[in-house]
């Protein structure tokens, strides 16, 4: 077995809290040390300083070293606020209305990827097998190779990829097509992504893509001079590990507080970064709709919505801050009693085990983004049901994670009449079929886990 490189922007280094991270830094982790010849995790520090020094930052934790670099200032502003996060997340959100592209920020983004694929180049080993995460290194690949690197690259993105005519608004389009092809395999989250990327390949480049035969595998391109395999890896979670940590939750200090604090009545929750593209408002909308149309639920339902602030130089977060600040402040002002908020919205983050244990009490998991890669959270909320007495996944069809949950309650986000039908759906559904619905996603989740996904995409990189 090779050493294995991951590249990510974010590092979860040695000392970090593993408590607050997510299960993919976990999964990444032990991905690392699983290897028999080590591993090294490579990436941002997450760090900006005046001057950063050329050579990266090393740490080490029993086989796997971590090397990671610090922006200056003028890179974090163009590489990552400015085209990360204000070009590439909403162009493959489809949010094409917020897109702020500037020249300026491609080029930050482009020298950034050369900077760190220098100092990658000269870590690498001749049979280290290196796998980069996420649309910030897209890049990547190909300024290695133009180093001279040979090695097998394999891509894993996280978030969509847009269809042909949305890919084509950003002015640089051909190029990050061009140098996404210099990987040897280029993991997405569904076989809808890879259709995307296919079709742009026929007809934006007018290059040959190769099914395999019956369908299923990883389908080949040839574009741009160069041969790789394109294939879906549904990214999932520890199931069963979430599922006992959920079990153990239940009867700890904080969960037992939310749930007395509840009565009898039902929770309904929502966890997301606080991201436009997790669809947070017409969520709020929807059950604002809910209580006027239904007012059988007044008084008997809370929804609950866990929104940690995320990415607050970017000025559309902050929009959508005070956006949701408004809506909860309204939906609260006309209907709460004096022994009853129906909304309660916290801008705060808190543990996993806390989070598992506020799942489990939850009659229904609200998750209705706009377009998400995968959504972790829908995954987690159903991991973390108890069997006897599940709650209802309500989910978007936008969500990558709608091609696996067929037991939810799936809605579309843009339909916040529909979304609050589903909503009331979800509230009164008999027990019979929650069970059975949670049983469908179950199933799934323990046939695809978090190891499955990692064991899945290394495997067919070696291939
Ligand atoms: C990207 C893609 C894709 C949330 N609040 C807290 C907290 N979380 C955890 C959740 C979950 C994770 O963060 C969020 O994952 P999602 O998948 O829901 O969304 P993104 O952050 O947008 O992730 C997404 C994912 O990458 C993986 O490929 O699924 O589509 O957008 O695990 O539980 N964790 C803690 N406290 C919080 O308050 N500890």
């Amino acid at each position: 077995m090779a050493r294995l490189v991951i590249v990510s922007n974010r590092v979860s280094m040695p000392r970090e809290r593993l408590s607050r991270a997510g299960g993919l830094a976990v999964a990444l982790r032990e991905a690392l040390a699983g290897q028999k010849d080590g591993g090294l995790w490579f990436g941002w520090s997450g760090e900006t300083v005046a001057e950063p020094q050329p050579a990266p930052r090393r740490a080490s934790l029993g086989k796997i070293d971590f090397a990671v670099l610090d922006l200056s200032p003028a890179e974090h502003k163009g590489f990552y606020t400015d085209f990360a996060n204000s070009t590439l997340w909403p162009l493959f959100h489809y949010r094409l209305g917020l897109i702020d592209f500037h020249r300026a920020a491609w080029e930050s983004y482009l020298s950034v990827n050369e900077r760190f694929a220098e100092q990658l180049a000269a870590l690498l080993r001749h049979d280290d097998v290196v796998w980069v995460h996420d649309y910030h290194f897209i890049p990547l690949a190909a300024a290695l190779r133009r180093r001279g690197v040979k090695n097998r690259i394999g891509f894993f993105l996280h978030i969509p990829f847009p269809a042909h005519e949305v890919l084509a608004a950003l002015p640089a389009h051909r190029q990050l097509v061009a140098d996404l092809c210099a990987y040897d395999l280029v993991g997405f989250q569904t076989w809808n992504d890879v259709r995307a990327l296919t079709e742009y390949v026929l007809h934006e480049v007018g290059g040959r893509v190769e099914r395999p035969d019956g369908g299923i595998g990883a389908v080949r391109i040839a574009a741009f001079d160069r041969e790789l395999r394109v294939a879906g890896f549904p990214i999932s979670i520890d199931t069963e590990g979430f599922a006992r940590t959920a079990a153990h939750e239940a009867e700890a200090e904080d969960t037992v507080r939310l749930r007395d604090s509840l009565g009898n009545r039902s929770l309904v929750i929502g966890v997301d970064r606080l991201d436009y593209s997790k669809g947070i408002s017409k969520r709020f909308e929807a059950f604002q709709i809910l209580l006027g149309a239904r007012p059988e639920h007044r008084g008997h339902v809370t929804f609950m919505q866990i929104a940690p602030i995320s990415r607050g130089e970017v000025s559309q977060y902050r929009q959508l801050r005070n956006e949701l600040d408004g809506l909860a402040g309204r939906i609260n002002g006309r209907y709460a009693e004096f022994d009853w908020m129906p909304v309660r919205y916290l801008n705060r983050s808190f543990t996993r085990n806390q989070l598992a244990g506020f799942y489990r009490v939850a009659r229904v998991g609200l998750v209705t983004p706009l377009r998400d890669g995968m959504n972790l959270v829908a995954k987690e909320y159903v991991a973390a049901q108890d069997g006897a007495d599940p709650g209802v996944l309500v989910l978007s069809r936008f969500a990558g994670a709608a091609a696996e949950m067929s037991g939810a309650v799936i809605v579309n986000p843009y339909d916040t009449e529909g979304l609050a039908e589903g909503l009331d759906r979800a509230l009164t559904m008999p027990l019979e079929e929650r069970r059975q619905r949670w049983q469908a996603n179950m199933a799934v989740l323990r046939g695809n886990t978090i190891t499955h996904w990692r064991e899945g995409f290394l495997a067919a990189l070696a291939a």
